[in-house]
C-alpha cells in the first residue's frame, strides 16, 4: 500500500464526517498517530507477533509507571526542550540559564523555608559528602528577584529518589526555598550519585536491545516560578561523573555544570556566606 492510500484509509476510518461533536485537534493529531503507525507497519514489514509484542510492552511499560522513563529515553522529552527553545529564540527570548527536562520523579508540596533550606535528612550522613549550593533568581532584566520560588529535588547515595523508594523519608531531598530579600537561594544536601534505570524493567530492557545503557549523571532537579515570570525546568549536573556527557535522557547541557570546589575546613565555608554553616 502507498502512503498515500494508508492516508486516506486512516481518515475515513478516525475522521467522522457526520455532525457528531467532536475535537478537530484530537482528530487531526490522532489520524496522524495512526496512518505514521500504518506506514512504519508497511514499510518495516512489521509482523502482526511483533504488533501484539509491542502493544503488551507498552501495557507492561504503562502498569509498571515507566512510560515517564521510556520517554526520556527515547529522546522525546528533550526534542520538547528543543523545540522551547526553538519558540523563545523565535520569541526574540535569550540569555538565562538553560532549562533541560523534567523526568518522572517530582513530587509536589516539598516543605517550604525562606532563603535557606537543608535538604537531606541525615540518613547518609556518615558516607555522604556536604553539598552547598547558592545562587540568585534574576529576572529578564538581569535584576535580583526576591520572593522567586525555588523548588529542589535530587537523588540520595543509591541514585534513588524519596517517594519513588519506600527506604527514604518523605521528602528526603526535596525543598521549596523562596529567594531572599537580595534574590539568593542557599542550601545544604548531599552530593548525589546518579539515577539508573531499574534493571529488569521495561525501560531498561528496550535499552538493552538498542544496546544502550540507562545511566543518568548525577543531577540535582529545579523548578523556578515568580509571579509574572515562565516557569524555569532546569537541573545541574556534578562534575566529573563518568555519564556527564553520556546521559540516557540526554539532559547535559553547557551551563547547567557549575564549577564544584572542595572545601575541608570550616573556617573556609563560613566565608562562603552560608547561613546555617557546616554542622
Ligand atoms: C531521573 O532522575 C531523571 O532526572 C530523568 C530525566 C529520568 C529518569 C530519572
Ligand atoms: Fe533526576
Amino acid at each position: 500500500m502507498t502512503h498515500n492510500d494508508i492516508d486516506k484509509l486512516v481518515k475515513s476510518w478516525i475522521i467522522d464526517t457526520a455532525t457528531r461533536p467532536a475535537n478537530p485537534r484530537v482528530q487531526a493529531v490522532v489520524a496522524r498517530l495512526v496512518a505514521d503507525l500504518c506506514k512504519a507497519i508497511e514499510d518495516l514489514d512489521i509482523q502482526p507477533s511483533e504488533f501484539w509484542k509491542g502493544l503488551e510492552y507498552l501495557t507492561n511499560a504503562g502498569k509498571a509507571n515507566e512510560l515517564g522513563l521510556l520517554a526520556p529515553g527515547l529522546g522525546l522529552e528533550r526534542f520538547l526542550d528543543i523545540r522551547a527553545d526553538e519558540a523563545e529564540a523565535k520569541a526574540g527570548l535569550q540569555g538565562g540559564t538553560p532549562r533541560t527536562i523534567e523526568g518522572p520523579l517530582y513530587v509536589a508540596g516539598a516543605p517550604e523555608s525562606q532563603g535557606f533550606a537543608r535538604l537531606d535528612d541525615g540518613s547518609e550522613s556518615a558516607e555522604a559528602e556536604v553539598l552547598f549550593m547558592q545562587g540568585t533568581v534574576y529576572d529578564e532584566a538581569g535584576k535580583p528577584l526576591p520572593g522567586a520560588k525555588v523548588e529542589v529535588w535530587h537523588a540520595n547515595l543509591m541514585g534513588n529518589y524519596s517517594f519513588f523508594d519506600s527506604t527514604q523519608s518523605h521528602f528526603n531531598l526535596r525543598r521549596t526555598i523562596f529567594t531572599d530579600a537580595q534574590g539568593r537561594y542557599q542550601f545544604r544536601s548531599i552530593v548525589p550519585k546518579g539515577y539508573g534505570c531499574p534493571p529488569g524493567g521495561s525501560t531498561q530492557t528496550l535499552l538493552d536491545q538498542l544496546g544502550r545503557h540507562g545511566q543518568r549523571p548525577a543531577h540535582i532537579h529545579f523548578f523556578v516560578t515568580a509571579d509574572g515570570h515562565r516557569k524555569l525546568t532546569t537541573q545541574i549536573n556534578i562534575d566529573g561523573d563518568e555519564y556527564l556527557w553520556d546521559d540516557f535522557a540526554f539532559a547535559s547541557r553547557e551551563g547547567l555544570v557549575p564549577a564544584v570546589s572542595k572545601v575541608t575546613d570550616a573556617a573556609a565555608i563560613a566565608q562562603k556566606d552560608l547561613r546555617q554553616p557546616y554542622s
